[in-house]
């Protein structure tokens, strides 16, 4: 017999861990930007999986490459070479300006594979003395939940009860290129910052800051590592946010929509000179790269190129954010992004951006809070305008409502 909704949840809530605090909504089809529950109501992904998504929903090309590949060999790990590793690497080395990658799953995996990298570099190239390897990162910062990654993090929650963490960390306020020049040290290995920071609130540092950071890495012979894992592959309306600043990173970091919406697919990407420290035996993952993932992965890369996603995100994004600035509601605080990676702040005195998801969700619209203040828009990069009025329509209704009820 079918379960309802509220069966569905309680099963999940007994017997899964508490560490997400899902909208109580039970997801069973996805096609494009839409997702349907399972009483059959169709919503509009406005989340897309935090940019996993960007390729929308069970893209039917990138179904059909996994499906073949899953069909003919789906894992074998890196112990032996693989058809289609070297063509995925390739083409995305080819993209973004890279000599090489090293693959990975998730984007936790990848950012500690680029740490790894950035102090094993530091040791054997830069010349710091043995575990003296500093990394610096900024506050507010989201590369990941590893131990060695909470340990970044400026963010208490994050941190509590995990501990203790490895060292050979400098915090430095997000936006203040003057601050990383004066952390910078003789024992600095790199600077590892997001362009836009996603899970901080789609916070959009000033303009040039990522080029002055570029300039002061290079002085310093300090490594530039760029986590583009959610602001990557055509979300902000260039393929990378770097390139906002005519900035070539010294080392990338890709995840989420590299692996089409379908898999886990990251990589580390950088110099061959950062990329050469690692030797057979280093560092690796039973996964990464593994021909599943190869194929999705270089599909992924080449719908992205063929269907213009990014010129797309480029487009809707000024679109949606245009429509949004016209909505003059006292409950929008502020309104930030680029592409398709929006934030809109909520005046915290007039309401939570939790209840204004929950109130979104229930006009079939989906997206989550950030920071119990942040509503966070980041569709599918396949959006319509079309479906972009509608849903601008929808939250229209919505924060006028809210406003109504905040001023009763
Ligand atoms: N770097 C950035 C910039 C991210 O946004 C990661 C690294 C880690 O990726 P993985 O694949 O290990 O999750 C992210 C992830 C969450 C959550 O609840 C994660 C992200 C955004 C919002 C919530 O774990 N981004």
């Amino acid at each position: 017999m079918n379960k309802t909704p509220n069966q569905t949840i309680a099963l999940e809530n007994q017997y899964c861990a508490h560490n997400y605090h899902p909208l109580p909504v039970v997801l069973t089809r996805g096609e494009g930007v839409y997702v349907w529950d399972d009483a059959g109501n169709r919503y509009l992904d406005m989340m897309s999986a935090y940019s996993a998504v960007s390729h929308g929903h069970c893209h039917p090309r990138l179904v059909k490459t996994l499906s073949e590949q899953a069909g003919k060999l789906a894992v074998c790990s890196r112990a032996f070479h693989s058809e289609k590793l070297g063509a995925f690497l390739k083409r995305t080395c080819e993209l973004t300006g890279m000599d090489a990658a090293l693959p990975m799953n998730t984007g936790a995996e990848a950012v500690e594979t680029a740490l790894k990298a950035a102090r094993k570099w530091a040791y054997k190239v830069k010349g710091v003395a043995a575990d003296k390897a500093e990394i610096i990162v900024c506050t507010g910062n989201f590369h990941g939940r590893t131990i060695a990654i909470v340990a970044l993090s400026s963010e208490p929650q994050y941190k509590d009860g995990f501990g203790p963490f490895p060292g050979g960390v400098k915090l430095i306020p997000y936006g203040d290129a003057t601050a990383l020049e004066q952390a910078i040290g003789p024992n600095t290995a790199a600077f590892l910052v997001e362009p836009i920071q996603g899970e901080a609130g789609i916070v959009v540092p000033p303009a040039g800051y990522l080029k002055k950071c570029a300039e002061i890495c290079k002085r310093h012979n300090v490594l530039l590592i760029a986590d583009e894992i959610q602001t990557g592959l055509g979300r902000t309306g260039k393929l990378l946010a770097c390139e906002h600043e005519g900035v070539k990173p010294d080392g990338l970091i890709l995840g989420k929509a590299l692996g089409g919406g379908l898999l886990p697919v990251s990589a580390f990407l950088a110099r061959r000179e950062v990329m050469d420290v690692f030797t057979p035996g280093d560092h690796g993952s039973t996964f990464g790269g593994n021909p599943l993932a190869a194929a999705v992965g270089l599909e992924a890369l080449d719908t992205l190129m063929d269907e213009k996603l990014t010129d797309r995100s480029a487009e809707l994004g000024a679109y949606l954010l245009d429509k949004l600035s016209g909505l003059k509601s006292p409950l929008i605080k502020s309104l930030r992004g680029k592409g398709l990676f929006i934030g809109i702040e909520i005046d915290p005195k007039q309401a939570r951006a939790r209840q204004v998801c929950e109130r979104l969700m229930a006009q079939g619209i989906l997206s989550k809070e950030t920071h119990e203040t942040v509503v966070r828009l980041a569709p599918p990069l396949v959006i319509t305008r079309g479906q972009i009025d509608w849903a601008v329509e929808r939250i229209a209704a919505v924060l006028i409502e809210m406003a109504l009820k905040a001023a009763s």
